[in-house]
């Protein structure tokens, strides 16, 4: 054995032994100032606290990614950290119909192209979100008179829009979001309601014509772990596959509550992947009652862990996206009341326990693949 793989291995130990160990060293990790700032002191503290998620992911192949809001950009801090941190960008609303389409043929693209431009400088992978999804449609859609083949024409047309605009530079696509009711039938959307669930072939098919090389992904939330609405992604995502349908990934989106977290997350992404397609957890948070405290932020840390624990046992499991890393920008304040804290980073852009957690379980499974025996 080498020396350098008897320093991995001490190491790979004593960060087991850290996070076993009810995640004392972790949470002892200072948040410097020096992680919320840029340049010389940037540099200070990687070197004092090693390296950035993105390189902690990419020890195991993997990506970590976060939501990007177009305007977030505007701050020094924020874009830093989305620029240093992670190695996937998806906007959180910018390529969303109403954003890009707000008035029929009326088109803004200045901050989805933003966004796009951004992962392009920052030589970081870019998640195209969303083409087909019930919510966010602009009014003149949702309320205007359509007939089913006109349904059709627009929902392909918008495909082959959005799609082929940023073609050769999405390397995933959310295609269809959110299909299924929790019971697992299909929810009932302009869509459905004009093609049926044909809808969701059709738009595969729009979105590898517009562009052959992006990754396809189904995405839907409460779908992490096993039950009827994942049992009907995975007959879905079956069945689209015996058709040969263009579909490549199933994208979880991992909206989940601190204290219930699916225990058989590994389980599912797992049979997923048995069928051949890529899976991603897309959107992750991990919500709690506020006020925050310090036992519940390294219950989260665990949990975090326990996501990322799972995401690297399957080796098809392409990475995690975080749902906007930062407490101050997260929509779960908005949504529910009294909850948040749903970050890795608290509102002062201070990387929380769940950072340092993640960080660690990608690089502990990063040093197991050069331990031997094995894997
Ligand atoms: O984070 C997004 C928030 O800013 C928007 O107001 C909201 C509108 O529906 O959408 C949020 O993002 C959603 C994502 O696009 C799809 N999955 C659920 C996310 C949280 O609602």
């Amino acid at each position: 054995m080498n020396l350098l793989r008897v320093r991995r291995a001490a190491v790979a130990a004593l960060a087991a032994t850290a996070l076993l160990g009810g995640l004392g060293a972790v949470s002892a990790s200072p948040a410097t100032a020096a992680e919320t700032s840029g340049g010389a002191r940037g540099e200070a503290h990687r070197k004092a606290h090693g390296r950035a998620l993105s390189d902690a992911a990419a020890s195991t192949g993997r990506f970590a990614g976060t939501a990007v809001a177009a305007d977030r950009l505007d701050d020094p801090t924020y874009a830093r950290i989305a620029a240093t941190q992670f190695s996937s960008i998806t906007p959180e609303n910018a390529m969303k119909w109403e954003s890009v389409e707000p008035e029929r043929g009326d088109f803004n693209w200045t901050d989805a192209d933003r966004i796009a431009d951004f992962a392009d400088a920052n030589e970081q992978d870019l998640y195209g979100h969303v083409l087909v999804w019930h919510s966010q449609l602009p009014a003149w859609l949702n309320e205007g008179d359509f007939s089913p083949s006109d349904i059709r024409t627009i929902m392909t047309d918008h495909i082959a829009t959005v799609a082929g605009r940023y073609k050769g530079r999405v390397d995933r696509w959310d295609v269809v979001n959110e299909a299924f009711n929790e019971d697992g039938t299909f929810r009932e959307t302009i869509f459905h309601n004009a093609m049926g669930e044909d809808y969701i072939a059709e738009a595969f098919r729009a979105a590898h014509r517009a562009d052959p090389d992006a990754k396809l992904f189904i995405n839907d939330y409460n779908t992490d772990g096993l039950g009827p609405k994942s049992d009907a992604t995975y007959r879905l995502a079956k069945k689209l596959l015996a058709e040969g349908v263009p579909i490549h990934g199933v994208g979880v989106q991992g909206h989940l509550v601190l204290g219930q977290q699916p225990e058989d997350m590994k389980a599912n992404l797992q049979r997923f992947a048995d069928l051949g397609l890529d899976v991603v957890v897309t959107e992750l948070d991990i919500r709690m009652e506020l006020p925050v405290t310090r036992k519940k932020l390294l219950r989260q840390a665990v949990e975090y862990k326990a996501v990322t624990d799972a995401c690297t046992a399957v080796a098809r499991c392409e990475g995690i996206t975080v749902w906007g890393f930062s407490d101050a920008d997260s929509w779960v304040p908005g949504w529910f009341e009294g909850e948040g804290a749903a970050c890795p980073y608290d509102e002062e852009y201070k990387p929380k326990p769940a950072y340092y957690a993640m960080k660690l379980a990608y690089t502990v499974a990063g040093w197991k693949h050069h331990l031997p025996g094995r894997r």
